[in-house]
């Protein structure tokens, strides 16, 4: 089930292809009073996908791919139980899906490769100010989720990763609409080889409608929960308690 679906399949009859940039130019009023009726028709269009939270990110053709993706952040977790697993390429690794779940999960890199699979080309925006479109195949999240039957008491989902950044463990979280949008996946592979260490080996998230700092690298385990506020900071991220970052970072 490898599925590509592209904004241009979303507008098809909608008209507009142009989507970057558009709330800083319409904003100056020379622009927004010479805008014709089509021009209006696609402005409100894209103001409806940008609010809507089910609207897919954009995706991109393979020769549109960055020829360089960056590392950011951790790079090489040190951690002794990770720094095991990734000297035996992972394969005693797992997965662990559990919290406000009535079927927890504990699932191997075999597991994760047997299941449906999604992959997408998006572009990464880092707060830092770079950007880079890389390819992405993974399992979607929320098949995982059904899988281990959440609980409707669930309200968020908890990525708690392998590294430490200053001393403190990595997390991050989101909700069940972000879990649940069909571009969110947890990613084995990147631009069509295994996850490299650099970039989050064994498996990572991608949650294609929010900033860098949300994509966790090295998730070793997934939590179900009601409430962030127990958890570290209780901000529900990493950058979140430590900098404030804000918790939606919506592109
Ligand atoms: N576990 C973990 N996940 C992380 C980070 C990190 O330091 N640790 N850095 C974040 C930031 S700020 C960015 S921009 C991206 C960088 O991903 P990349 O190294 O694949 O470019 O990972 C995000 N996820
Ligand atoms: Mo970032």
């Amino acid at each position: 089930m490898t599925a590509i679906v592209t904004r241009r399949t979303l507008l098809i009859g909608g008209g507009s292809l142009l989507l970057a940039g558009c709330d800083r130019i319409s904003s100056a009023p020379a622009v927004r009073n010479t805008l014709s009726l089509g021009e209006k028709a696609s402005r409100s269009a894209q103001r409806w996908l940008m609010t809507d939270r089910q609207a897919l990110a954009p995706e991109f053709t393979r020769a549109e791919m960055s020829p360089i993706f960056r590392v950011n952040g951790s790079t090489r977790p040190d951690a002794a139980e990770y720094v095991r697993y990734a000297t035996n390429s992972f394969a005693d690794w797992r997965l662990s899906v559990d919290g406000l779940v009535a079927n927890p999960l504990s699932l191997s890199l075999a597991d994760l490769r047997a299941a449906p699979q999604r992959t997408q080309i998006t572009r990464h925006d880092c707060v830092e100010g770079w950007s880079a479109i890389g390819e992405w195949t993974g399992v979607p999240l929320g098949l995982l989720l059904r899988r281990a039957n959440l609980s409707s008491r669930a309200r968020y989902i908890v990525f708690h990763c392998a590294d430490t950044l200053l001393g403190k463990p990595y997390y991050e979280s989101i909700d069940l609409v972000d879990a649940f949008h069909p571009q969110t996946i947890l990613a084995h592979t990147m631009n069509r080889a295994p996850l490299s260490i650099g970039h989050g080996a064994p498996l990572r998230l991608r949650v294609e409608r929010q900033l860098g700092y949300k994509q966790a690298k090295y998730v070793m385990r997934i939590e179900a929960v009601e409430s962030l506020n127990p958890i570290h900071g209780g901000k529900g991220g990493f950058w979140e308690d430590n900098h404030d970052y804000q918790w939606y970072a919506g592109i």
